[in-house]
């Protein structure tokens, strides 16, 4: 049974392949494009697909995306719908998403772009300091990071919420579900960060309505994907001051294009979807596992529910 890579790494650099044939021995890794007898290729490691694989590969039975996020594979029209997709869970990159919110969090809730600004001015004024009590933040999405990223954020004290699409009891967070369970949700939320998948649903929700609905002064943490945002929404909240911050990681392009108004906006910070990035050696395992239940024919770990999106 072999295993295609699309990586983006030169195959003497990449780092899959040698911790794959550690935990699977026996596994025949090649890279694309030198597939050699297709017939033998039974799964693909991809972020993205290049053009012309999937009509090379008659006997393929399953892809294994190296993110977390599948969005732009299931909108992929090349990609054919048959096939079982698995994505990742990897502990490395959910323990890299909690410190990015965690950081972004405490930046907004420490007022430290007010005295970053200060410091550039010379002005020596201390302001009130919020009780974490008093600020109340809110996570859109509690799965695998929304969930990890709320642990993380329990010992400063902040009031935590989430919303999700079921219903879900989550210890000290108070938890919101479904359309009907989003406006409440939005209006008690101080800090708002995103961690939901985009699909057809959750496209544009973070726009000018939902953004009215959060209290004046509120923040924006977008780390899950550009497109969740209406950016001409989010810079009129901005420019209003309805909205006081934004700390975003995704964008609907990417690079962000030289000219964006997110560049240079004072009210926005800026990270180059580097929120949380995949770590191989600690995604290899559950590769390696995939891998070993395909030989069995048994049920893929982490499959994507492709009528759901997510
Ligand atoms: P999960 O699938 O584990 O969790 C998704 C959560 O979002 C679930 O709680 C789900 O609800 C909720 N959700 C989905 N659709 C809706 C909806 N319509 N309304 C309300 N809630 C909804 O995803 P992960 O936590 O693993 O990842 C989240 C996203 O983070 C990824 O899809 C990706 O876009 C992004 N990401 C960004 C990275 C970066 O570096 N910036 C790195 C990795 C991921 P329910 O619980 O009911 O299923
Ligand atoms: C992912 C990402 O979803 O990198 O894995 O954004």
């Amino acid at each position: 049974m072999a295993l295609l890579i699309v990586s983006r790494e030169h195959p003497s650099a990449d780092v899959w392949a040698p911790e794959l044939r550690r935990l699977a021995p026996g596994i025949d890794i090649r890279y694309w494009p030198d597939i050699g007898d297709p017939a033998a290729i039974a799964a693909v490691l991809m972020w993205q697909a290049p053009d012309g694989m999937f009509e090379r590969l008659p006997q393929l039975r399953a892809i294994f995306a190296t993110g977390a996020g599948v969005d732009a594979i299931l909108r992929d029209p090349r990609v054919p719908a048959r096939l079982p997709l698995a994505r990742l869970i990897d502990p490395s990159m959910t323990a890299e998403m909690s410190e990015h919110v965690v950081l972004q969090v405490l930046r907004f809730h420490r007022q430290e772009p007010v005295y970053a600004a200060q410091q550039r001015a010379r002005v020596w004024q201390v302001h009130a300091q919020p009780h974490p009590q008093s600020r109340r933040v809110g996570m859109m999405g509690l799965g695998e990071l929304g969930q990890d990223a709320l642990r993380k954020l329990a010992p400063f004290g902040f009031a935590l919420r989430g919303w999700s699409r079921s219903p879900r009891q989550l210890p000290g967070v108070a938890c919101f579900a479904g359309a009907a369970g989003l406006g409440p949700f939005v209006e008690g939320t101080d800090i708002l960060v995103n961690l939901v998948p985009l699909t057809a649903e959750t496209e544009g929700i973070i726009d000018a309505k939902l953004l009215a609905r959060l209290p004046a002064g509120a923040f924006v943490v977008n780390c899950a994907r550009g497109r969740h945002v209406v950016d001409a929404d989010l810079l009129a909240a901005l420019d209003s001051g309805h909205v006081a911050g934004a700390a975003l990681d995704v964008f609907h392009q990417e690079p962000l294009p030289a000219d964006h108004p997110y560049w240079s906006h004072p009210k926005v910070i800026m990270t180059p979807h580097s929120a949380a990035l995949t770590n191989p050696l600690t995604a290899a395992p559950q590769i390696a596992e995939n891998l070993r239940r395909l030989a069995d024919g048994r049920p893929l770990l982490n499959l994507v529910d492709r009528a759901r999106g997510y």
